[in-house]
C-alpha cells in the first residue's frame, strides 16, 4: 500500500527490525520478544521489531558513556557540522520520511511533512546554537579578580518519546544535546518504531562518513521497563519524557529520587477563548485546526473552547455547519483532514469519554462514532466530537487524547474566560481571540494564562520551535526546543580566577594565618 515496501526500503529499513542501535550498530536481532507494527491507516502489519531487553539497554548505556568521553571534546561548532549534515540528510528524505511517518502514525501527509520539517529546523536552530552556548561574565567584588560561568556537556542524556510526534520531539532534545557535547539514547514509543528505526538509519550515515564514534546517538526499541531502567540509571543525568502525566509522574518520581534531572513535556488540556471582540473568520480556523488536527492527538490540540455568551450560537453554529463536512479517511490521501486514531485503545478512550460526559450532564452535538465501511479500513476512525459542557465536569478535566472540542459557555468579562481556562490541573498551551487590547494584555499579564505558552489570535497548537516548547502544572514544567531550552541539556560552573598577588576573601572576611 502507497509504495510502502519502496519507502521502507529507501529509508534502509528491514521486515524485521532489530531491538537497538548504538549509532553505527544495529543489534539484538534474535531471541527477543517480538512486536508487530500494523498501520492505523489501513490496518495492515508495516513489520516486526524485537525489543531490547534490560542488557541490550545496559550495552547501549556503556557504548554512550564511552562515546561521550571523545564527544565532549569535538569542539561545539564542529558537533553543530555534523548536526548541519543530519539536516541536509532530512531535507534529502522529508518525503519518505514524512510518508512514513504518516502511515505508521496516521497523522495526515502534510502533517507528517510538517513533523520532518520541524525536524529540519530544530537541526538548522541547533547549528546556530553550537555558537553560542554561553554564560554570563560578572565583576568580583575582588580587585585583580575575574568571574564568570561557562557551560559543559552533561553527559548521557535518555530521550522517551511519545507516538503521536514520534520524530521530532526526539530531535528537538537530540540535536540540542548533541551540540551540547552530550550522547543521546532514545527510546520511542513502542507504537511507533519504525519512523525511529528510519531516523536512525539516516543519521548513521552521515555518523559513518564522519566518523563519528559509536554511541553518539543510540537507540532502544523496548516497552515501559527499558523507559524505567533509564529513570532509574545514574548513568543518565537528564531524563527528557514526553507523554502522559500518569508516565511523567512515575520517571519524575524515580529520577527525582536519584536527584537526577528530569524534562518532562506531559499532558495538557488547552483552551481558546473567544471573546465579543474576537474576529470570528480566523479564530473558527484555528479552532478546528486545533481541535481535530492529528485527530486530537496533539498535546497542543484545542480541547475547551470557551466563548462569551454573546457570540456563543454563532460559534455553535459555525462550527455545526464545518464538522459535517470535515473529510475523514486515509491519511495519506490528497485532501484528507482527519486520519485514524492511533489505535483501539485511544478508540475506547474516545468512546468513554463521551459517555461519561453525557452522564454528567453534556450534550454531543455532532459526532463520536466509530466509522465503518470501505473509506475506513481500519478499525480505529471517528468521527470528531463537539460537546457542550461545563468546566468543572470530571470528563472535561482531564485530557482526552482524541478529537473532542468542548464547547464552555461565560459571560462578563475576561477575568472570568481566564479563571475557568486556568482551572484544570494541566497548563501547556492557550489561546485568546480578540481585537481588544485590554483583553489580550490582561491575557498576557501575571493574572492572564497560567500556561507555558499564551496565544493572541492563533491557536494552541502548532508552535515554531524557536520558542521554548512546555507548560506548568501537571504538564510536567519541563522547557524543549527553542529560546534557551538547551541550558538543560548542559551543567553549569561558576569560575572565580585571582590574577593579583593577595588572596582576598569575599564578604571581607579576616582570615591571617
Ligand atoms: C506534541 O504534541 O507533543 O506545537 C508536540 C505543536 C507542535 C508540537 C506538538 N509543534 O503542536
Amino acid at each position: 500500500p502507497h509504495g510502502i515496501q519502496t519507502i521502507l526500503r529507501e529509508l534502509g529499513i528491514r521486515a524485521e527490525n532489530p531491538a537497538y542501535s548504538t549509532g553505527l550498530n544495529w543489534g539484538g536481532e534474535h531471541d527477543r520478544q517480538q512486536r508487530t507494527i500494523t498501520s492505523p491507516a489501513d490496518g495492515k502489519r508495516i513489520a516486526t521489531i524485537n525489543l531490547a531487553t534490560t542488557e541490550d539497554y545496559d550495552q547501549v548505556v556503556q557504548t554512550a558513556q564511552e562515546a561521550f568521553k571523545t564527544w565532549r571534546l569535538v569542539p561545539a561548532p564542529k558537533r553543530g557540522e555534523i548536526v548541519r549534515q543530519i539536516g541536509n540528510k532530512l531535507r534529502e528524505f522529508k518525503e519518505p520520511l514524512g510518508k512514513l511517518v504518516s502511515y505508521e502514525m496516521g497523522k495526515i501527509l502534510q502533517e507528517g511533512l510538517g513533523e520532518v520539517q520541524e525536524m529540519i529546523d530544530i537541526c538548522d536552530f541547533a547549528v546556530g546554537l553550537s555558537r553560542q552556548l554561553h554564560g554570563f561574565t560578572m565583576h568580583s567584588e575582588r580587585p585583580a579578580h575575574r568571574m564568570y560561568e561557562q557551560y559543559h556537556p552533561l553527559g548521557v542524556v535518555g530521550i522517551i518519546s511519545a507516538f503521536n510526534f514520534p520524530v521530532a520531539v526526539w530531535s528537538w532534545n537530540a540535536m540540542l544535546a548533541a551540540v551540547c557535547g552530550d550522547v543521546s539514547i532514545w527510546k520511542p514509543s513502542e507504537k511507533t518504531p519504525l519512523a525511529a528505526v528510519a531516523v536512525q538509519s539516516i543519521i548513521r550515515n552521515v555518523l559513518q562518513e564522519n566518523e563519528i564514534p559509536e554511541g553518539v546517538f543510540s537507540l532502544v526499541l523496548g516497552d515501559a521497563t527499558v523507559g524505567a531502567a533509564m529513570a532509574a540509571d545514574v548513568r543518565v543525568p537528564l531524563v527528557s519524557a514526553t507523554g502522559s502525566t500518569r508516565m511523567g509522574k512515575k520517571v519524575g518520581e524515580v529520577v527525582g529520587g536519584r536527584l537526577g534531572r528530569a524534562l518532562l513535556e506531559l499532558g495538557g488540556n488547552n483552551a481558546i477563548i473567544l471573546t465579543e471582540h474576537a474576529d470570528l473568520e480566523i479564530a473558527i480556523r484555528a479552532v478546528v485546526f486545533g481541535a481535530v488536527g492529528t485527530a486530537g492527538q496533539r498535546c497542543t490540540t484545542t480541547r475547551r473552547l470557551i466563548i462569551h455568551d454573546s457570540i456563543y450560537e454563532e460559534v455553535k453554529q459555525r462550527l455545526l455547519a464545518i464538522y459535517p463536512k470535515l473529510p475523514i479517511g486515509n491519511p495519506l490521501q490528497e485532501g484528507t483532514l482527519v486520519g485514524p486514531l492511533i489505535d483501539q485503545e485511544a478508540v475506547a478512550g474516545f468512546t468513554k469519554a463521551l459517555e461519561a460526559v453525557q452522564q454528567e450532564g453534556g450534550k454531543v452535538l455532532i459526532g463520536g462514532e466509530v466509522l465503518a465501511g470501505d473509506a475506513y479500513p481500519s478499525p480505529t476512525y471517528v468521527r470528531p466530537a463537539l460537546v457542550e459542557a461545563e468546566n468543572h465536569y470530571h470528563t472535561v478535566q482531564e485530557e482526552t487524547f482524541a478529537p473532542i472540542l468542548y464547547l464552555i459557555k461565560y459571560q462578563g468579562d475576561v477575568e472570568a474566560a481566564i479563571a475557568l481556562q486556568n482551572g484544570v490541573r494541566q497548563g501547556l498551551s492557550s489561546a485568546i481571540f480578540s481585537l481588544n487590547m485590554r483583553e489580550t494584555e490582561t491575557y498576557l499579564s501575571h493574572v492572564g494564562s497560567d500556561c507555558g505558552i499564551a496565544n493572541v489570535n492563533i491557536g494552541t497548537s502548532g508552535a515554531e520551535i524557536g520558542g521554548a516548547f512546555g507548560g506548568e502544572k501537571e504538564t510536567g514544567g519541563g522547557r524543549e526546543s527553542g529560546s534557551d531550552a538547551w541550558r538543560i541539556y548542559m551543567r553549569r560552573q561558576t569560575n572565580t580566577i585571582n590574577y593579583s598577588t593577595q588572596l582576598p576573601l569575599a564578604q571581607g572576611i579576616k582570615f591571617d594565618v
